[in-house]
C-alpha cells in the first residue's frame, strides 16, 4: 500500500523539485532515484526474512529520501536501521554493508545548503588572429541564494595577449546567471600555435575561488602583398660649405632626397679629387641627407655627385658639381733684424723669415723680395729658407747718413702678397768731442771746472772721467760744465776723458792730462853773501826752492825786501843757478836791509820764507852829508829823476813778481805736452 502510494507520488515529487529547482535539481533527482533504487533493494532482502519492523523502517527511509530531509534518512540508517540488523539478523555483514553504500550515496548527494556560485565559459576554446581580437562569454551563476559580488579577473600564458572584460565585477541575481564578455587581443608579437591557455577567476568575499580554462589558439597574420615601386628616388637641392673651399677646409655637401613608393633606402656621395672615387654614406639629419668631402690642397679640382636608392632597389643620381681649392692666405713674414727705428752704422745683419701659412695643403711660397729705399737689394726664389736667412748690409758704402726704408715682400703660389717696412736711421758719422778745459797739460790745484762739448745728429750720451772713473753722464749734447775739487786726488798727473756716444753705436773720445798740486814749494834756508856787506857792495842772495818729482814744478822765486829809506816792498825777480835761487842786491849803503823769499810752483801754491834782516855799514871817507850835498846839486839840474826812478822799479818788480813767463814741459806716461802758461791763477769755485 505504503509502496503503491509512493509509487504514484515519486514522478510527482520529481517533476516538482525540477521546477522548483531547475538549475541543480536534475542532477539530485537522479541521484535520489538511485538511493531509493538501493533502499528497494535492502528492503526485498529483509521483506519476509526479518521481523516486519526492519521494513517498516526502511520504508520510513525511503519516506525521508522522498521527502529530501537527506540528513534525517542518514540519520535513521545510522542509528536505528543499523542497530536493528545488528539485533535481528543472524548474519548481518551484507546487510549492514548495503546499508552503508546507501549511506554514503545519500551523503555524496547532499544538497548544498550554503549559497555559492559557479563559473563557466561559453566556449572552451578560442581562436586569435596575431593583431586582432576574439570574445567569449563569461557567466557566474547563484545557487542557494548566493547574492554577493563576483570579480572577474584572467591570465594567460601566451606573451603580446591582453585581456580584459567588458564588466570585471558582476551581481548575479538569486539563483540567476549574470553574463561578462571576455576580449581577447593578440599584439603582432604575439606567439603563434595552440598550446596556450587562458584562465579565467571568479572571487567573491569569503568564498572559494572559482576558475574555468580556455584554451587559446594564436594564428600568424597574413602579410599584405607588396607593393609594387618602380620610380626611382628624386634628388633635389644638392649644395656645398663653403661655395668655395680653401685647402684646409672640409666640405659639406647636404641634398634632399625624397621616393614615391617604398621609401628612400641609402643616399650616396660620390666625390673625387683627382685619384679615383670616394664614397661617403649621407646620414639624416633635420631632413637633409649630409656628408663631408674632406681638404684637398690648394688648386685640387674636386668632382661629386649624390646617388640614392629606394628600397625596390630603384636607383637615382644627381648631376655633378665640380670645384676649385683654394688658398686665400698670405704668406707669414718676419723682419727680425733690425728693429724699427733702429740707429745703424757699418754693416748691418737684415735677418729676415718667410714661409707659406700652415702645413699642409697651401699654395706655398713663391718669392720674395727685400728692398732699401725702394731699391731691391737681395731676392728669394723657392724653396723658402727653413731658418731666418740673412743680408749684410754695407751702410757706410750704400748712401749717405740718413733715413731709409727696408721692406720685405713675399708673396705665395696663389699670388697672395703680404709686405713689412720697417724705417731706420743710417748714421756713420762720428760725435764730437771736445775738452775745453782744463787745456791738455795744465796744472791744477784746488776746485776747478772741467768744460766738455758733445754732439751728434744722433746724439745719444756723454760721459766725463776721471783718471778712468766715470763721474758724469750727460743724456743731451752740447756745452757741460763739471766742477772737479782736486783736493779729492793725490798730487800728480790724472787724465780727463769725454766720450761721446751716438745711437748708431759710434763714438768719440777726447783726452787731456793735467797735473793735481795741492802742496807748496818747499823754500829752504836763504844765505847772503858777503854776511857783513859794505856799502854799495853786492849782495847775493841765496836759496834753495824745491817740488817733489810729482809736483807741478817750480814756477817763479822772487826776493822781496826793504831798507830803511823804502816806504813799500820791492821784489826782484831770482834765477836758477846751479839749483840755487838767486839774486843780486846792490846800493845799500848805511842801513839795514829786511827781505823774505816767495815761491810759486806751476799750479799756483806758494810760499814764503821768514824775515831776514843783514846790515849794510856807510860809507868809507865820504861823510854822508857831502853825499847829500852832491845829490842836490844833481837833483837841482835834471828835477826828479831820482823819485821817478825809484817809482819806476817798485812797479815793476811788483809786476814781474806776478806776471812772470815762463816754459815748462811735462812728461807724464799718457803724453807729453807742451804748455805755455799765462796764468797760473787757476779759477776757483
Ligand atoms: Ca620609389
Ligand atoms: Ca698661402
Ligand atoms: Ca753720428
Ligand atoms: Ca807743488
Amino acid at each position: 500500500m505504503r509502496r503503491r502510494i509512493l509509487n504514484l507520488t515519486f514522478p510527482f515529487i520529481i517533476l516538482m523539485l525540477t521546477l522548483s529547482f531547475a538549475t541543480f535539481l536534475p542532477v539530485a533527482s537522479q541521484n535520489t532515484g538511485a538511493i531509493l533504487s538501493k533502499l528497494e533493494e535492502l528492503r526485498g532482502k529483509v521483506e519476509g526474512v526479518h521481523p516486519p519492523a526492519l521494513e517498516n523502517k526502511i520504508e520510513a527511509v525511503m519516506h525521508q529520501i522522498e521527502a529530501g530531509t537527506f540528513n534525517g534518512a542518514i540519520n535513521k540508517l545510522q542509528n536505528d536501521v543499523k542497530k536493528s540488523i545488528a539485533a535481528w539478523v543472524e548474519n548481518p555483514e551484507d546487510l549492514l554493508k548495503l546499508v552503508d553504500e546507501i549511506i554514503d550515496l545519500i551523503k555524496g548527494i547532499t544538497p548544498p545548503t550554503a549559497p555559492d556560485f559557479q563559473i563557466a565559459a561559453a566556449d572552451t576554446e578560442l581562436e586569435v588572429v596575431q593583431g586582432s581580437s576574439n570574445t567569449t562569454i563569461i557567466t557566474i551563476t547563484s545557487t542557494n541564494n548566493f547574492s554577493r559580488q563576483v570579480n572577474l579577473t584572467a591570465s594567460t600564458t601566451a606573451s603580446d595577449v591582453i585581456l580584459s572584460f567588458n564588466a570585471s565585477t558582476v551581481f548575479p541575481e538569486k539563483n540567476g546567471t549574470v553574463a561578462s564578455l571576455l576580449n581577447v587581443t593578440a599584439g603582432f608579437n604575439a606567439p603563434t600555435g595552440d598550446n596556450f591557455s587562458i584562465t579565467v577567476n571568479g572571487t567573491s568575499v569569503g568564498f572559494e575561488v572559482k576558475s574555468i580554462e580556455i584554451k587559446l589558439k594564436i594564428t600568424a597574420v597574413i602579410p599584405p602583398p607588396p607593393e609594387v615601386d618602380k620610380t626611382p628616388p628624386t634628388i633635389v637641392s644638392v649644395l656645398r660649405n663653403p661655395e668655395t673651399p680653401v685647402y684646409n677646409e672640409s666640405v659639406t655637401v647636404t641634398a634632399f632626397v625624397y621616393d614615391t613608393g617604398t621609401g628612400v633606402n641609402q643616399v650616396m656621395l660620390i666625390y673625387s679629387g683627382g685619384t679615383g672615387w670616394e664614397l661617403a654614406y649621407m646620414k639624416l639629419t633635420g631632413g637633409l641627407y649630409t656628408a663631408s668631402i674632406p681638404p684637398f690642397p690648394y688648386n685640387a679640382s674636386v668632382g661629386y655627385f649624390v646617388k640614392a636608392t629606394d628600397k625596390s632597389g630603384n636607383m637615382a643620381a644627381s648631376i655633378a658639381f665640380s670645384y676649385k681649392v683654394i688658398d686665400p692666405y698670405p704668406p707669414l713674414l718676419r723682419i727680425d733684424k733690425p728693429a724699427q727705428a733702429a740707429y745703424l752704422s757699418g754693416t748691418v745683419a737684415i735677418t729676415v723669415f718667410m714661409k707659406d701659412q700652415n702645413s699642409g695643403g697651401e699654395s706655398g711660397f713663391g718669392s720674395a723680395d727685400l728692398s732699401i729705399n725702394g731699391t731691391v737689394i737681395k731676392t728669394w726664389e723657392p724653396p723658402a729658407p727653413s731658418t731666418p736667412d740673412t743680408y749684410n748690409w754695407p751702410t757706410a758704402t750704400f748712401g749717405p747718413d740718413g733715413i731709409y726704408i727696408l721692406k720685405l715682400s713675399v708673396r705665395d703660389k696663389a699670388g697672395n702678397l703680404v709686405e713689412k717696412s720697417l724705417t731706420v736711421t743710417v748714421d756713420n758719422t762720428l760725435p764730437t768731442a771736445v775738452i775745453s778745459s782744463p787745456a791738455d797739460g795744465s796744472y791744477l790745484r784746488l776746485s776747478t771746472l772741467i768744460k766738455v762739448t758733445g754732439s751728434d745728429a744722433n746724439f745719444d750720451k756723454m760721459e766725463v772721467r776721471i783718471d778712468d772713473e766715470l763721474i758724469r753722464t750727460f743724456l743731451t749734447s752740447g756745452s757741460e760744465v763739471v766742477e772737479w775739487d782736486t783736493l779729492s786726488r793725490v798730487d800728480g798727473v790724472s787724465s780727463i776723458n769725454l766720450t761721446v756716444y751716438d745711437k748708431a753705436g759710434n763714438l768719440k773720445k777726447a783726452l787731456v792730462h793735467v797735473t793735481v798740486d795741492n802742496t807748496s814749494p818747499q823754500i829752504g834756508a836763504p844765505s847772503w853773501s858777503p854776511k857783513k856787506p859794505a856799502a854799495e857792495v853786492n849782495i847775493q842772495i841765496n836759496v834753495t826752492v824745491e817740488e817733489p818729482t810729482y809736483g807741478s814744478g817750480v814756477e817763479n822765486v822772487t826776493l822781496g825786501f826793504k831798507n830803511k829809506t823804502m816806504d813799500d816792498w820791492k821784489f826782484i825777480p831770482m834765477e836758477l843757478k846751479n839749483g840755487n835761487w838767486t839774486t843780486n842786491l846792490s846800493n845799500q849803503s848805511d842801513t839795514e836791509v829786511r827781505f823774505f823769499i816767495e815761491a810759486f810752483d806751476k799750479a799756483g801754491n806758494s810760499a814764503k820764507s821768514e824775515i831776514q834782516k843783514f846790515t849794510v855799514t856807510g860809507p868809507a871817507g865820504f861823510p854822508l852829508a857831502w853825499i847829500l850835498a852832491a845829490i842836490a846839486i844833481i837833483g837841482a839840474g835834471s828835477g826828479g829823476t831820482v823819485y821817478y826812478l825809484r817809482r819806476r822799479r817798485k812797479k815793476g818788480a811788483s809786476s814781474s813778481s806776478v806776471h812772470a813767463t815762463s816754459s815748462a814741459k811735462i812728461d807724464s806716461s799718457a803724453a807729453t805736452c807742451t804748455s805755455t802758461s799765462t796764468n797760473k791763477k787757476t779759477i776757483k769755485a
